[in-house]
């Protein structure tokens, strides 16, 4: 994301990480310095700016979606810590920095990442200004991004490089994996603001292409571009099967081209501010272009 549109979001989202990396202990210890190390390198804060955008066009009023936001994002970067390990995609750098385990160990990576996500939950459970009620509907939607249903599944199943996987199972893959964190984000934003089950439900139809056209972007930056671009090892992918396989980049523009029709379709049925329709709009854009 290279527009300066959100800068002042971005800004926020990363003062208040900052704040929150407080709980990991202090700050000279090997576990707070690894969680900074992972959490404060410079990701694009897709996934709070969403929650943000959504929840209140007044960022003074949105502190709930601000700690929600920045939860998400601790999610976010314990699954890229644990995602680089030797032992997943054993990689050597990530948003520009060496990975956790090659920057301090692996046995630190793998508690660096369990501390994120321990604490994103206590982060849920604490939001200011929202009723206990959707605390705890935020809650379990958290477990379920995380969990058989989400990451975890959908890491799982990406690990078993099937050769013979269709493309229903890749699809499957990329919302569990990619998709459920932006799920999470969108509803976040929803429940947050206050919206009506059809507004919700026309928000979930919205995460679902984005996931996809997402992780198809992401695929296509592993296949196409170089680390100087990434900021993190490219060809990775290049023994999966991945949706890019037996489609012309014709035929990718096409699909994302119908999925963002789709999205920016349901959108329009919620009422919600024109920078995150211009948000939405652009992730799909990256996908479009970068299909060449
Ligand atoms: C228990 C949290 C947890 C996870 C276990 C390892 C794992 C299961 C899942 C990994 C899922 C994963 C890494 C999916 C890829 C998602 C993706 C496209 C990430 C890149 O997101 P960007 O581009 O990255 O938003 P930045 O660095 O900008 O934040």
């Amino acid at each position: 994301m290279t527009t300066p549109l959100y800068s002042d979001l971005v800004s926020d989202i990363n003062n208040r990480l900052v704040d929150l990396t407080g709980a990991f202990g202090p700050p000279d210890s090997t576990l707070a310095r690894a969680v900074s190390h992972a959490l404060l390198a410079p990701g694009k804060r897709l996934r709070p700016i969403i929650t943000m955008l959504l929840a209140s066009n007044d960022p003074d009023k949105n502190r709930a979606a601000l700690d929600a936001g920045c939860a998400c994002e601790m999610v976010h970067a314990a699954s890229l810590i644990l995602d680089d390990l030797p032992a997943m995609d054993d990689a050597m750098l990530r948003r520009g920095v060496p990975c956790v385990h090659v920057a301090f160990s692996e046995s630190v990576a793998i508690l660096a990442a369990t501390a994120l996500l321990n604490q994103a939950y206590s982060v849920i459970a604490r939001l200011p200004d929202i009723s206990a009620e959707k605390r705890i509907e935020l809650v379990g939607l958290m477990t379920d991004a995380i969990g058989v249903g989400g990451l975890i599944g959908g890491q799982q199943a990406d690990l078993q490089h099937d050769e013979e996987t269709g493309r229903q199972e890749i699809l499957s893959r990329y919302e569990r994996k990619t998709g459920s964190l932006f799920e999470f984000s969108v509803m976040a934003g929803a429940i947050i603001r206050g919206m009506n089950e059809n507004e919700r439900n026309a928000l979930k139809t919205v995460s679902h292409h984005l996931g996809i056209a997402f992780q198809v972007h992401d695929d296509l930056l592993d296949a196409t571009a170089d680390i100087t671009e990434t900021k993190k090892d490219c060809g990775k992918d290049l023994d999966k099967t991945t949706y890019l396989a037996s489609k012309t980049p014709d035929e990718i523009r096409q699909r994302m081209m119908n999925r963002k029709g789709d999205a920016m379709s349901a959108l329009s049925k919620v009422p919600v501010e024109e920078a995150f329709h211009h948000l939405i709009a652009e992730q799909f854009d990256l996908a479009i272009s970068r299909a060449r």
